[in-house]
């Protein structure tokens, strides 16, 4: 109740710092409420697991080099079903909950969809009280915090444990080693086994630090498993200057920016050794307390890989098996195919991970005689498969001196999915058709979900107060009632409340933008969004493009009607992406520009607002009118801020791509504002060749305003940058087919004008998004990952199936 939990905190905050609310500043309140809950939430975290042990429960391993869980104290609370009572004995102590959420730093730990997308499922994990835990690494710095300089992106570090963090115990019983380097070479042991003898290899110690995933109130706490270096005791001797220390510490100490193309090499690979290794050890040992046979772990453990960053998962495992286990090969990769599976999240070439064999046979002497023993048995099984034996070539794992890591996580896993349903199909049918051809069986999809209690309940207040009033709250267990707002699409009362929950959170937005960027916008101008990192395939450029053109219109008619549009932008660039970072630079100019013109009369104005991230998305996605969803069609595998947008009311702009099929699908062809060329247009014109940029240059008087505008001075301070977006689309033809595209995104963009006018118009399609958005619940997503993939069952508290 409110008045034992006032007690419990003031006896807490008295025993951790001596002193009364009065005097505590936010963080020490901060920490006392974290520590609070912790001890609240740990027996909780201790039954879960002992009901997992006791049962036997086959448990799922979700192996992710990436998390993005952002802040995690308003989300614990409404999970442990806190959050009111929490909120009330604050206020009768004068706190309010809000200032103490502030103190928290968002854990970065991730780039951007795949690590966001790794933390949705975790919270949807235990709320659904499936058994699943994640494996992933302590990075001591989270992404970089973003800054414009001069409109240059500039990346700082974020040293987000400079605080502490009250969420993370850490494990010091269940630190593992993990080596790397040294010779290896194999040897018969008194039974005639061949074992491996190792020399001269680095050991280094893995010590896992472990954060309680807390399900929606159901008492149940999983676990994420974080794993940091340290020099073991027994090799102190060895390290002595400061500079040798830091080398090892650098293993965990940064999350690898750059998400475009595998890079840091030799690092970049020691991390992904380092958390498969102390995952896979601390499974196995975890195994071991089953006392269950050896070759039935996969009754028992399900090892998820998320993209190829974790593929090692596959020849750790063998190694294990085969070494210390003492199976036979055949019995070790029997257990192995079984427990892995694997889902692919992008189809750029760019991003398709392969190491040098140099560097791996380096790193990794006996992992890199297992792989390369995959691949043999891979070619040879194969030859027998196939005429064409151009397939092998294409589908093997060591090749061209690379060790293909996509290739070693599809031969390694039973399953293997893509995250909407055109990506896996594009898997089955162009980019891994060859695979597809092999195994037909393995390929399946899985189309991606959200956290809808973070991106609606949490991140909306007003609207979802709306929502309880006018259908009561189901939803806030079952987001699939939320179709019942379809019976009130006609209701003005409803309607004009859910205007004014938007108005609100506009507001909201409206005051966080004057107070960062010192811009005023007014909520009564459209919100256009486009969050996301920044990408050539995402075409934040077409956008750009499109405001340009809004501009000059308004210059060569300043007296003309044009609806008023704030154009909101959010988006990290990779730092070594320089292509990306002009566009910031150009979006940043452009800005200065239009915001500052007094043509303009505040009809348009953009905000780029800086450092991007989870908790800035719970601000900007509720006050979204417009979600833009631009890339080209092919080249976005699902999206994830589509659906968080859609949740909000935010009606979509968007090509046929990714999961914005299955949002067009779920609110009718009427309710969504398709525009642009298909993927299978896209594909003919690869095929045919005949994509001309130039020609749309010279055809398209618009297209050549703006375009000019990037080197004619128009845009002041763009010279170099401007002259590089000019050629990448005019002398580079265009990769990403933003000119194609162009025509039909401004009529696109100019009936969504006229929607927007008809205000009961409008707020009817708003309805009708959020009303439909309950499918895109990460809950029903790994649902499906827990019956089609890894065969997990829920707690049922007695349960004990395997006797
Ligand atoms: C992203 C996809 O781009 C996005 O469409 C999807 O929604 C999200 O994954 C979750 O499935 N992909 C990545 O973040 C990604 O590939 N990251 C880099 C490691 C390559």
């Amino acid at each position: 109740t409110k008045e034992q939990f006032i007690t419990q905190f003031k006896k807490r905050l008295s025993e951790k710092y001596a002193m009364g609310v009065e005097d505590a500043s936010p963080t020490e309140l901060y920490n006392t409420l974290g520590s609070l809950m912790h001890s609240a939430y740990s027996s909780d975290r201790h039954h879960t697991w002992r009901q997992y042990l006791l049962n036997k429960q086959k448990q799922a391993y979700y192996f992710s080099i990436e998390f993005l869980p952002g802040k995690l104290m308003a989300s614990n609370l409404l999970n442990m079903d806190w959050l009111e009572t929490v909120e009330e004995g604050l206020a009768e102590l004068g706190i309010d909950l809000a200032d103490l959420t502030e103190v928290e730093q968002d854990m970065a730990l991730g780039n951007g969809g795949l690590g966001r997308l790794a933390s949705c499922f975790m919270d949807s994990i235990a709320s659904c009280g499936l058994p699943g835990n994640g494996n992933g690494i302590r990075y001591e710095y989270g992404l970089f915090k973003q800054k414009f300089i001069d409109g240059h992106q500039v990346e700082l570090p974020d040293d987000w444990l400079s605080t502490g963090n009250v969420w993370e115990v850490r494990k010091d019983s269940k630190a593992v080693d993990v080596c790397f380097y040294g010779q290896v070479h194999l040897e018969e042991d008194a039974n005639g086994k061949l074992k491996p003898v190792y020399k001269n290899q680095q050991v280094l110690r893995a010590v896992p630090y472990d954060t309680g995933m807390i399900g929606y109130k159901n008492n149940i706490v999983n676990n994420m498993r974080l794993w940091s270096v340290e020099i073991p005791n027994s090799e102190e001797s060895k390290y002595r200057s400061l500079e040798e220390r830091r080398t090892i510490e650098d293993l965990t100490a940064v999350l690898y920016p750059d998400d475009s193309n595998a890079k840091g090499q030799m690092t970049r690979l020691a991390q992904e050794y380092f958390f498969v290794s102390a995952g896979i050890q601390s499974i196995v040992r975890y195994y071991h307390t089953l006392k269950e046979p050896i070759h039935r772990i996969h009754e028992y453990v399900a090892i998820h890989i998320n993209d190829t960053h974790p593929a090692l998962c596959i020849p750790e495992f063998m190694r294990i098996m085969l070494d210390e286990e003492g199976m036979s090969w055949e019995e070790a990769w029997a257990v192995t195919l079984k427990v892995m599976s694997y889902t692919n999240h992008t189809i750029m070439a760019e991003a398709m991970e392969k190491w040098p064999i140099d560097m791996l046979k380096q790193l990794l002497p006996r992992i890199y005689q297992i792989i390369e023993e995959i691949d043999r048995r891979f070619v040879e099984e194969t030859e027998l498969k196939v005429h064409d034996r151009s397939i092998i070539d294409r589908t093997r794992i060591i090749n061209h001196n690379q060790v293909h890591m996509a290739h070693l996580a599809i031969i390694g896993s039973h399953s293997i999915n893509g995250v909407a349903k055109l990506h896996s199909e594009l898997l089955k049918t162009v980019v891994l058709h060859d695979f597809y051809s092999l195994y037909p069986a393995r390929f399946n999809n899985k189309t991606n979900g959200i956290a809808e209690r973070r991106w609606l309940q949490l991140a909306n207040r007003p609207l979802s107060s709306v929502l309880d009033k006018t259908i009561g709250t189901s939803w806030r267990d079952n987001p699939e009632d939320l179709q019942q707002l379809l019976n009130y699409q006609d209701d003005q009362k409803v309607l004009n409340a859910l205007a004014a929950a938007k108005r609100q959170n506009k507001e909201n937005l409206a005051a966080l933008i004057k107070k960062t960027q010192d811009i005023t916008v007014s909520p009564d101008a459209i919100f256009d969004v486009q969050i996301k990192r920044l990408h050539a395939y995402k075409r934040q450029l077409l956008n750009l493009m499109h405001i340009i053109k809004c501009y000059q219109d308004i210059k060569n008619n300043p007296d003309s009607e044009f609806y008023p549009r704030v154009f909101i932008f959010g988006a990290k660039a990779a730092p070594s992406y320089a292509y990306a970072k002009t566009i910031i630079k150009c979006i940043n100019e452009t800005a200065n520009l239009v915001n500052n013109d007094p043509d303009v009369k505040d009809r348009l104005k953009i905000v780029f607002l800086e450092n991007y991230n989870v908790s800035l998305a719970e601000v900007i996605i509720p006050a979204a009118d417009v979600s833009e969803q631009i890339s080209l069609a092919s080249k976005e595998a699902s999206g994830t801020s589509n659906m968080k947008l859609m949740l909000n009311g935010a009606v979509t702009i968007a090509t046929l791509d990714g999961a914005n099929i299955e949002i067009r699908d779920a609110v009718g062809e009427e309710n969504i504002n398709i525009f642009g060329i298909t993927e299978q247009e896209v594909y003919d014109y690869y095929e045919s060749n005949t994509y001309s940029a130039v020609s749309y240059f010279e055809k398209d008087p618009v297209i050549r305003r703006v375009l000019e505008a990037f080197i004619d001075g128009t845009i002041p301070n763009i010279q170099s940058e401007g002259r590089e977006v000019f050629d990448s689309l005019i002398r580079y033809n265009d990769e990403f087919f933003v000119l194609r595209d162009f025509e039909s995104y401004v009529k696109a963009q100019e009936k969504i004008t006229e929607c927007y006018k008809d205000k009961r118009k409008w707020q009817k399609i708003s309805l009708i998004n959020i009303a439909n958005a309950g499918v895109f619940s990460a809950d029903e997503t790994v649902k499906r990952y827990a019956d089609d993939i890894w065969q997990i069952e829920p707690v049922t508290e007695y349960s004990s199936k395997k006797g």
